[in-house]
């Protein structure tokens, strides 16, 4: 099965603040959509928190929520106790196999992880594409996106665009 990291994050690498992503990108959250509509997606207790409730769950995905709390529950959420269970869950429903999927177009992964910080770092190890958007800003943040290893490489860039909000960002896959 194909796993996919996606975030976004500033040049320092922060992705979050206070449980919530300090900057506004309309581009960005258009890009997160279209990459992972119709495909699983596995995120951590916090992410689910922070997601407005009423995109909650996330529409025209099966959500897959991480916590430690066997008590967890939530509408339209799906509870695993770790990475590993979440992957087995998602893949199971897609009727994945453990192989990869070369029909997949470029970049399209059966499941993605849409974060946050602890739960990108646990499923790093599992993943074979990463979807990163980069915006230039400086912000203060308490979260922070995995450092990918020498074996990634960048696979397709968007170069610098400017985005409506006037922030500058730029959107590229990294594969290995
Ligand atoms: C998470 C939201 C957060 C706040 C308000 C609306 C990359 C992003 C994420 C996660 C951006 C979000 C939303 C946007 C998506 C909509 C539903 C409403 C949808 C990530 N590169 N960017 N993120 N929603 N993991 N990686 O904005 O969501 O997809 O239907």
């Amino acid at each position: 099965m194909n796993v996919g990291l996606i975030w976004a994050q500033t040049l320092d690498g922060v992705i979050g603040a206070d449980n919530a992503i300090p900057w506004r990108l309309p581009e960005d959250m258009a890009h997160f959509r279209a990459i992972t509509l119709g495909h699983p997606v596995v995120m951590g207790r916090r992410t689910w928190d922070a997601l407005p409730p009423r995109f909650r769950p996330l529409p025209g995905r099966r959500n897959v929520v991480v916590t430690r709390d066997p008590r967890w529950a939530a509408e339209g959420a799906e509870r695993a106790g770790s990475i590993a269970e979440a992957l087995e869950l998602a893949a199971s429903a897609t009727g994945a196999t453990a192989a990869a999927e070369p029909l997949e177009p470029a970049g399209a992964a059966a499941v993605w992880v849409i974060g946050g910080g602890e739960i990108y770092r646990a499923a790093l190890e599992h993943a074979t594409t990463l979807w990163v958007t980069e915006v230039d800003t400086t912000v203060h943040g308490d979260t922070y996106a995995p450092t990918p290893g020498p074996t990634w490489r960048v696979a397709e860039d968007s170069g610098w665009q400017r985005s409506t909000s006037g922030l500058r960002y730029r959107i590229r896959r990294l594969t290995r």
